[in-house]
């Protein structure tokens, strides 16, 4: 695979935020893995000044997901919290475009396309194609690429800047492959023609 980046291209980084990382409240094994990957990439569209954005879960203090609410998940990404921030490590760039999700109560939305008008955001900007990666390859990634390939654009998922929370053993390898099913095509970051 040779992918050549040019204008209608973007790079969206998934929730790479502290309590996904090793130490959080709901740290995915190896997240912090994705950083090195994904500023490599966000240096790929900054030298080319294609335009990168970024998803936060942002959630209230008493989102229905939570374990007091009955949902499956501690607490995590509590909007202005210490865990919801971005990695420090992540170079994102100045003009990053941030999509806040999640912020409704009673309301789960792992997808950055839901409830935020991301894709009208996207189409304002003349993309047409999409860099996946972040995490959680099994939850906010998955159905994220979902509702990017349903809204008509062209997804390439970052198989080497995203790592799954696998609850059950196999859940991260199952949603790469249903990814790909959906017409995602899968890239590492040797792909991309310098
Ligand atoms: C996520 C579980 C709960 C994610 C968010 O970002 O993948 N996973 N909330
Ligand atoms: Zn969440």
């Amino acid at each position: 695979m040779r992918v050549t980046l040019g204008s209608g291209d973007a790079l969206l980084v998934v929730d790479v935020q502290y309590d996904f990382l090793p130490g959080g409240r709901l740290a995915v094994p190896e997240g912090d893995g994705v950083v090195a990957p994904l500023n490599r990439y966000i240096a790929a569209f900054t030298a080319r000044r294609l335009p990168v954005y970024a998803s936060r879960d942002w959630h209230p203090e008493n989102h229905c997901s939570f374990r007091a609410r009955g949902g499956p998940w501690p607490q995590h990404c509590v909007a202005g919290s210490d865990g919801a921030q971005f990695a420090a490590g992540l170079a994102l760039p100045p003009g990053a475009v941030v999509i806040d999700k999640g912020a409704a109560a009673e309301k789960e939305a792992y997808s950055a396309f839901e409830g935020t008008g991301f894709a009208r955001r996207l189409r304002r900007d003349n993309v047409t194609r999409l860099l996946i990666g972040g995490l959680a390859t099994d939850y906010c990634v998955l159905n994220t690429v979902r509702d990017a390939l349903a809204a008509r654009f062209s997804v390439l998922l970052l198989k080497d800047a995203i790592r799954a929370v696998d609850v059950n053993p196999g859940d991260g390898e199952r949603a790469e492959r249903e990814m790909q099913r959906l017409g995602a095509e899968p890239i590492v970051f040797e792909d991309i023609a310098p």
